[in-house]
């Protein structure tokens, strides 16, 4: 089990210790038995040093299933959690809130969430299933015992149909659709002291000019895995004033199919330095460029199962675990690629630098310029010179 914990001396008012929670691989045959207790076992290990946030990986209760090419619903559907009963009693997530409700640690957690028959108004990804899928995460308030907010991963990376010559696939695009939520940031209760909160003369619905900024409840937001590299994503979280994202992830460490072969990483070490490159990169320019703490959590090392066949298939997974300051500074990366803790505790007041200076939106966007960027999906060139 790797632990890392360090932590400063001083405690400003808007400290938090927070826990990010690393898992090893879930091979296809691994129980729900054994992950919700690998899940429990990292809850006690971030309690004991003090942690009153817990960030678990994306798909934290299954394998990293669209690895593989499934063609039934039967096959699929067991991989998803139904919305009923309420997620909040659902066998597979109840025991890890009801233990972070008596341990007062808030929870944030990725699954596959099934949202039930799908709407005639919208096409199932790829008819593979008759259920609306999402890949989901939610966050669960300790002071509440409720489920404040959910996100469904709104960029699923790969493709909807298998290549036939591909020897490990992304198949997101076939199991889930995207997000149909969008990116809402929300205020967790009962982490800080003393933050301001809605009264009579400003209640929830006041302008945002009605109080300090950077002095409520933590504004917190999701992103989930292939969200982190778009940094329109950070940016609508940005706009809503984050001070912490948290973000699980399960990321391939070596796919040739889906992401090509660089010429200078043509062995698969050399191709997973490159995704832990790329990984940390998006991590800390995305806080830098928001001014705002974010965690990232993976489910790493090599899971292995094949349906339906006996031999194991390796898909290899990154690690690199770790919790980012809001100038771009890496607080601390956890090593391996098994189960573990990574604990800080954080001062979201060290966001007020960037947003109240160099990310100070207000004073120095220009968005009269960024028409593109909402009006266009895909690249339109400039056009081609003449002779
Ligand atoms: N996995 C990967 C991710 O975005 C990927 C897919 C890997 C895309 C490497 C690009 C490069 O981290 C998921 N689950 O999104």
């Amino acid at each position: 089990m790797a632990t890392n914990s360090a932590t400063t001396s001083v405690s400003s008012s808007r400290s938090i210790t927070i826990a990010a929670a690393q898992l090893g691989p879930i091979h296809l045959s691994t129980p729900l038995s054994l992950i919700q207790d690998r899940l429990q076992d990292l809850l006690t290990k971030a309690s004991d040093q003090g942690a009153k946030l817990v960030v678990y990986p994306e798909l934290a209760l299954s394998t990293f299933f669209p690895r593989q090419p499934y063609d039934k619903d039967e096959d699929v559907e067991p991989f998803f959690l139904p919305q009923s009963p309420s997620l909040l009693e659902s066998p597979s997530l109840s025991p890890i809130f009801a233990r972070a409700a008596s341990l007062g640690i808030d929870v944030s957690i990725g699954f596959a969430e099934c949202a039930g028959p799908t709407p005639d108004n919208v096409s199932s990804q790829t008819g593979v299933s008759s259920h609306q899928h999402f890949n989901t995460a939610v966050y669960f308030s300790a002071k509440t015992s409720t489920i404040l907010a959910k996100h469904r991963k709104v960029h699923l990376p790969g493709t909807t149909a298998p290549k036939p010559s591909a020897t490990c696939h992304q198949l997101e695009k076939r199991y889930f659709s995207p997000g149909n939520l969008g990116f809402n940031a929300f205020r967790g209760p009962g982490l800080v002291p003393n933050a301001a909160k809605a009264t009579a003369s400003s209640p929830d619905s006041a302008p945002p000019d009605a109080w300090d900024p950077g002095t409520g409840d933590p504004i917190l937001s999701i992103l989930i895995c292939n969200d982190r590299r778009w940094p329109e994503a950070w940016r609508c979280y940005g706009l809503q004033g984050a001070e912490l994202i948290l973000c699980g992830y399960n990321t391939t460490a070596f796919n040739p199919d889906l992401l090509g072969t660089p010429k200078n990483a043509t062995t698969p070490e050399a191709a997973k330095e490159e995704a832990l490159f790329h990984h940390r990169l998006c991590a800390q320019a995305g806080s830098y460029q928001n001014a705002c703490f974010s965690v990232h959590v993976a489910k790493c090392g090599v899971e292995r199962g094949v349906p339906g066949r006996e031999d194991e298939g390796e898909f290899p997974l990154i690690g690199g675990t770790m919790i980012v300051g809001p100038d771009g500074d890496i607080r601390g990366e956890l090593e391996g690629e098994e189960d573990g803790v990574l604990v800080r505790e954080i001062d979201l007041a060290d966001c007020r630098r960037g947003k109240e200076r160099v990310f100070d939106f207000e004073k120095h966007r220009r968005v009269e310029t960024y028409g593109r960027i909402v009006d266009s999906t895909g690249v339109k060139e400039p056009p081609l010179l003449k002779e």
